[in-house]
């Protein structure tokens, strides 16, 4: 074979331009090395290039191998534990065709409408061609179709309709689950609607916001509506008490106009919003804090030449990912909503319901790569064999697999919780978890979900950083979901701050729903049993140390004591739900490390000092 190689690559080489013209650049030292022999017929090339192996190269150009691509099948038939669950908790067959009817539109005609609004991110034309300031956010006919497609869906208003009781958030949420993935982040203004429904209906259905709410959660595409949450300024956005600037003046009809600069305004095609300001008394003074919040509704509207009323869009937000979605900076007018200097309080309710959908969001990040990946490994060889059938390349998916498991598992609890509150079944002990459960799940799931999509994007190799795979945009669009709606440290502490408020009662709550009653009757299940009892043990035992300390000692713990619910709450589930094997891999994780890092000091008082000294890189 070498012999038939030097030769051919002293005939061939020089002998014709276009032979050489796209063969790889890896041959091409074999040209220059080679000697020139002119008056060779392109039979005789092509024949020796077949002998060496190479034609392909040299007619194709690139080659005859081609990797087959990870295909999405349909959402819902592909996930075991989403329908497991639901056959447990929701056997009805009106919610489960609905859900393989959808999953099927989701895998063929969604995913590429998601796509197009990657591809075709939105834009914002300032001003018409005659020089008139309009302000108009262009976006995407896929943008459009999610519309339409959520209307039709029901994807918001089955948490209105209730027609499956205290298990409809559970269905609802099942179904944004399977479409969160393509929907080209439609799932943010579904959020944001969902919850400006809530909060209308927890205010009270009344004039004007009756005919909102009556739009945010309808079937019929040309009523339905979208709202937005705008609540960031430029000071504040975690601090929204101390950072909105944002005045509400007093007009002679009873409403009010908003003078104020929104930072981060999502997707701001919405046709209403509920954002908050500080109503300005007689003299122009205004109370400041979070007390002198109030929430106000606004519609989005536009005169008869196309200009918006009352609101300029100063410009788009050049993001990381979510690049589907209009992100503006504005200003606006409304009509109040809330009692004066509730807002906060008001919005809650709002931000509950998003903090919910974006746990959603998460679980189906995670599952999505998950279920590409899996696919993949049974499409892709390498060293001799598919990578389903190297050891180290399974364990990997499995672990990925099981943060996925306790991320659903975690999310729709806390949905069931959600949904037993609203139909009025809730118990003080649910309505305790459901307050206490919200901000941890948003901040586990958010963290989990970017590293679970990034290790899912290593297990496609280099393909899994090329664009026009629709793969680096997973994780894009992941990275956001820790930051919007509460970053990880504010929930942390929103955690503390409802413990400390419910005087202990929500963490009672946990523990005694958490602990896994009697021993199990499963005699290979004891040591998972005993694990979780045991962390729940530990995690009492540090509540009991840390009553004791300063106040500064808990805040140093709260990111750890909210990884410690999270996982303890997970591994409760796992010895339900999860084949045994699985706990095993969830127990690779320390279940209680605000225990664990206690008994090391890491909450000490000499501890925040020595993180600024190593922080800033001085010696103390
Ligand atoms: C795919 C999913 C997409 C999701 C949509 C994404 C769209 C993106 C839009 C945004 O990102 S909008 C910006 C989101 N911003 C935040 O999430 C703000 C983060 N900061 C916090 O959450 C702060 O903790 C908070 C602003 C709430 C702190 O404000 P305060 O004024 O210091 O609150 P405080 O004093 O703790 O509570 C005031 C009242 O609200 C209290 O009620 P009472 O007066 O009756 O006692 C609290 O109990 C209540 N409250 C606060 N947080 C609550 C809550 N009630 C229930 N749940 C909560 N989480």
């Amino acid at each position: 074979m070498s012999a038939c190689l030097t030769l051919l690559n002293r005939r061939v080489a020089g002998s014709c331009c276009r032979v050489w013209r796209g063969v790889p650049r890896q041959l091409a030292h074999i040209r220059s090395a080679s000697v020139a022999e002119p008056g060779m017929r392109r039979s005789d090339e092509e024949h020796l290039w077949e002998a060496a192996g190479y034609l392909p190269f040299s007619r194709a150009k690139i080659g005859s191998f081609f990797q087959e691509r990870p295909v999405l099948k349909n959402p819902f038939l592909e996930d075991a534990l989403l329908r497991g669950y639901l056959r447990r908790h929701l056997p009805q067959e009106a919610a489960f065709s609905d859900l393989c009817a959808f999953g099927e539109r989701v895998a063929n005609e969604v995913d590429d409408w998601g796509r197009e609004c990657e591809v075709t991110p939105p834009r914002l034309v300032h001003f018409d061609p005659w020089g008139r300031r309009v302000d108009h956010i262009v976006t995407s006919p896929a943008w459009k179709h999610m519309k339409d497609l959520s209307a039709q869906e029901g994807l918001v208003a089955i948490g209105y309709e209730r027609s499956f009781g205290e298990w409809s958030r559970v269905y609802q949420m099942s179904k944004l689950y399977i479409f969160s993935p393509s929907s080209g982040l439609y799932t943010c203004p579904l959020a944001m609607t969902d919850g400006a429904a809530k909060v209308i209906q927890s205010i009270g259905v009344s004039w004007p916001t009756d005919e909102a709410y009556s739009r945010l959660t309808t079937r019929q595409p040309d009523r339905f509506w979208t709202s937005g949450q705008w609540m960031t300024e430029r000071q504040g956005g975690s601090d929204v008490g101390s950072g909105t600037e944002t005045v509400a003046v007093p007009q002679t009809d009873g409403s009010y106009k908003l003078h104020g600069f929104k930072w981060f305004t999502s997707a701001t095609d919405a046709d209403m919003t509920l954002t908050l300001a500080r109503i300005q008394d007689r003299t122009g003074a205004t109370t400041p804090g979070s007390r002198g919040l109030s929430l106000f509704y606004a519609e989005v509207s536009r005169d008869e030449e196309g200009r918006l009323k009352g609101i300029e869009v100063q410009r788009l937000k050049d993001k990381l990912g979510t690049r589907q979605m209009p992100t503006a900076e504005l200003l606006l007018d409304g009509l109040q909503l809330s009692e004066e200097g509730r807002g906060v309080a008001s919005i809650a309710n709002m931000l509950t319901i998003t903090r919910i959908h974006n746990s959603v969001s998460a679980a189906a990040a995670m599952r999505r790569v998950v279920q590409l990946a899996r696919d993949y490994a049974t499409r892709r060889s390498a060293f001799g064999k598919p990578l389903k059938d190297h050891p180290l390349h399974i364990q990997t998916l499995a672990r990925m697999e099981v943060e996925t498991r306790g991320a659903f598992l975690l999310v729709m609890d806390v949905c069931r919780l959600l949904g037993r509150e609203e139909s009025g079944m809730a118990t003080q002990l649910d309505t305790h978890l459901l307050r206490l459960l919200t901000p941890v799940v948003k901040l586990y799931t958010g963290k989990q979900a970017v590293a679970v999509v990034s290790e899912g994007l290593e297990s496609f190799g280099g393909q899994g950083y090329i664009e026009d795979t629709g793969l680096p945009g997973l994780l894009r669009d992941a990275q956001v979901l820790s930051i919007w709606e509460g970053t990880t440290n504010v929930l942390s502490l929103d955690v503390l701050r409802c413990v400390a408020r419910s005087s202990g009662m929500v963490l009672h709550a946990y523990v005694t729903h958490a602990k896994v009653q009697g021993a199990s009757s499963v005699s290979s299940l004891a040591p998972a049993v005993k694990a979780v009892n045991s962390a729940l043990s530990e995690l009492e035992d540090f509540v009991q140390v840390a009553a004791t300390r300063a106040p500064g000692y808990l805040e140093l713990a709260a990111r750890d004591l909210a990884y410690s619910l999270a996982r303890i709450y997970t591994g409760r589930f796992c010895i339900h739900v999860f084949p045994l094997y699985s706990f095993i891999r969830w127990c690779e994780h320390d279940l209680c490390p605000v225990a664990t890092k206690q008994a090391r000091g890491c909450y000490d008082p000499s501890t925040p000092p020595l993180d600024a000294a190593l922080v800033y890189d001085r010696p103390v």
